[in-house]
């Protein structure tokens, strides 16, 4: 969902985006402003005490205002309709309009010296929204309108295809008529293994998104504005913003934990490549050449779990097939659910609440359009948490639902913080949490949950069986989790304009994954709005920051755990001690820079690659040693 003042789209907290220290705040302040303060300064300067009445009343319009916005966002999340894009665009322009007067009005107490916290907070207010309207009349409204629409679009879109075909029947069943949902098409892009259908599934999805690109275009204008007129170059400057360092110091960041990670990436990239190569051979799959972005088992190349058949090393043992033993076991997805929130009570925090389990929407209704990209709520910013997925009993969503329950745990944890606190102490944090404790998904977990056989335990025989099949989910998602917002922040400060917009994002689909489209795509194309978070507007650095991150949590749990063995067989789950450190930081909130609350949990300050080379170091060893006389990394032009 996106709301105006939240860090967030995926995840609903009342308070305002992530936070900046003081250097962007200086930079911020302009030498007119300045001047202005200087000569003003005897009669008008305001006071600490005017700070802190601001503040109050402002925290009082955020809470009223974000208390009726998330009603009508998750209204409209549930059932899409024309009506309920009109209202919650009506919402969304209020909130705007609140966002940008507070954001300006906070601007008065630039130069006063205030205590730090107050700092924080009017700091905050001055970020506005990750999606700020500009001041003038009726833009708010457009803005908010737009949005709606790019929304509503990629919640309702379909295409045609041959629903008759025997290998899609094979995995849908009987279809009525001759149109699918992105769901459905989503199953046949993990299961088909025919290049052909799978083109024609890949390219299906993305008819829905050349509508999209003038409006797309229209919004980056508007929220560059609105942008500007907060002091910043334009939108991706304000996002690389929220950071508690220097904008730039941010984007530098990334790409040194993308350096840190990606000589793995480059040789799980070439032995899967070495793998669909042997199954496809040299026509579709050349061995030198980007690898074909339908083949990966995923609708966005993004993660590569699906395919983990044809990829499995062999004579290395058995991995964990999760969603047989969800078949198996007779699980639903309440039970799913059910599961990951048992997990998180027997690390000691209390259940999800009766109105969770209530008013959550966890299966796909039949007869309405949702939005079915699953995240988690927070609608009273106190105990009424919920989740909205279209979950199926598959071990991907059995991951997605301690994710999504992760937010809410968070969000619970927070809840006694003023309102400007209530988010991650970075959005990364936020998409980490559920995401490490699913980590202590490990084989030994399920039988402990009775999921799996006593019997049928792997052995250390099969530790590369494991961890292959997870890298092929979590390494593969590195680059991805990188260059969906560099794509972005290319298009918000203008290198890349509306008639460049798909080829740029092909340029950084290549570059950083080192794939390829399956064939040259038309002139109209806009694949990056195939992608939720893109008509969404949801940020997307903060999952590539969570899968360090989520990382970086699982180690030190597991230190603190005093296990001793390999960090992929170490499961927290029942370890109530953790789990009192693990709320220690969640209940920080965004209170303190990020770096503080790290240190709270992981004795580090710094975001670092590390844990993950240190998880998947045996998977090193394996993959340099299957990749050696192959030729790996692919022409980047
Ligand atoms: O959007 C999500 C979550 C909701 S915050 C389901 N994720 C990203 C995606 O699906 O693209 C989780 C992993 C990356
Ligand atoms: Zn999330």
């Amino acid at each position: 969902m996106k709301r105006f003042f939240l860090a967030t789209s995926c995840f609903a907290a009342l308070g305002l985006g992530a936070c900046q220290d003081g250097q962007i705040r200086d930079a911020e302040t302009t030498t007119e402003e300045l001047t202005v303060a200087a000569t003003t300064q005897v009669e008008t300067r305001p006071t600490v005490q005017d700070a802190r009445e601001f503040l109050e009343d402002a925290e009082a319009d955020i809470v009223a205002a974000s208390e009726i916005g998330a009603r009508a966002a998750w209204i409209n999340a549930n059932f899409v309709t024309e009506d309920t894009n009109a209202l919650v665009a009506q919402t969304s322009a209020e909130g705007a309009k609140l966002a940008t007067r507070l954001a300006n009005e906070a601007k008065r107490f630039n130069g006063v010296s205030l205590p730090d916290d107050m700092r924080r907070k009017i700091d905050m207010l001055k970020r506005g929204s990750n999606f700020p309207a500009p001041m003038r009349d009726g833009a708010a409204e457009e803005l908010s309108e737009i949005m709606a629409g790019l929304d509503a679009t990629y919640a309702t879109g379909t295409f045609a295809i041959d629903t008759s075909d025997p290998a899609i029947v094979a995995v849908l069943g009987e279809v009525e008529g001759d149109r699918i949902d992105l769901g459905q098409a989503v199953r046949l892009m993990a299961q088909l293994r025919d290049p052909a259908l799978l083109r024609q599934v890949w390219e299906g999805w993305r008819t829905i998104s050349p509508p999209m690109r003038d409006d797309y275009a229209r919004m980056v204008e508007l929220i560059n504005e609105g942008a500007q007129e907060l002091g910043y170059a334009d939108a991706g400057a304000l996002w690389r913003g929220g950071y508690d360092m220097d904008a730039d110091a941010f984007a530098t960041e990334v790409d040194r934990l993308w350096g840190q990670v990606n000589p793995l990436y480059e040789q799980l990239h070439c032995y899967v490549r070495g793998a669909l190569n042997e199954t496809y051979g040299d026509d579709v799959v050349p061995l030198d050449a980007p690898i074909r972005a339908d083949l990966l088992g995923n609708m966005w190349a993004q993660q590569w779990g699906n395919i983990y058949g044809l990829a499995a090393p062999e004579g290395a043992g058995e991995g964990v097939d999760v969603t047989a033993l969800l078949e198996e076991n007779d699980y639903d997805a309440m039970k799913m659910v059910r599961t990951a929130d048992d997990f998180f009570v027997s690390m000691g925090f209390d259940p999800m609440p009766d109105t969770f389990w209530e008013r959550s929407l966890i299966t796909k209704p039949r007869d309405r359009d949702v939005q079915c990209h699953a995240s988690a709520w927070n609608l009273d910013d106190i105990e009424d948490v919920r989740i909205k997925m279209c979950t199926e009993v598959t071990g991907e969503d059995f991951q997605t639902v301690h994710h999504e329950i992760g937010h809410n745990i968070y969000q619970r944890a927070y809840k006694d913080q003023p309102v400007f606190y209530k988010t991650g102490a970075n959005d990364g944090f936020h998409e980490a949490i559920g995401d490490m404790i699913a980590l202590s998904i490990t084989p030994e977990y399920l039988v402990e949950i009775g999921l799996l056989d006593a019997a049928d335990l792997p052995g250390e025989d099969a530790d590369i069986a494991l961890l292959m099949q997870t890298a092929m989910n979590k390494i593969a998602f590195l680059p991805f989790g990188l260059l969906v917002d560099k794509w972005r922040w290319q298009v918000f400060n203008g290198v890349l304009e509306p008639a460049q917009y798909n080829d740029g994002w092909w340029a950084l689909r290549t570059e950083y994954q080192g794939i390829r489209p399956p064939s040259e795509r038309p002139a109209d194309a806009f694949d990056p709005g195939a992608k939720y978070h893109i008509p969404g507007n949801t940020p997307y650095m903060r999952y590539f920051l969570a899968h360090v991150l989520q990382f970086q949590f699982h180690k030190a749990a597991c230190e603190q755990a005093g296990f001793e063995g390999p960090l992929h067989r170490c499961s927290v789950y029942g370890n109530e001690e953790v789990g009192e450190r693990f709320n220690a930081m969640l209940e920080m909130g965004a209170s303190q820079p990020w770096p503080d609350a790290l240190e709270a949990f992981t004795g580090t300050r710094d975001m670092d690659g590390s844990a993950i080379l240190e998880y998947y170091a045996p998977l090193i060893d394996y993959l340099e040693t299957q990749n050696q006389g192959r030729t790996c990394g692919w022409n980047r032009d």
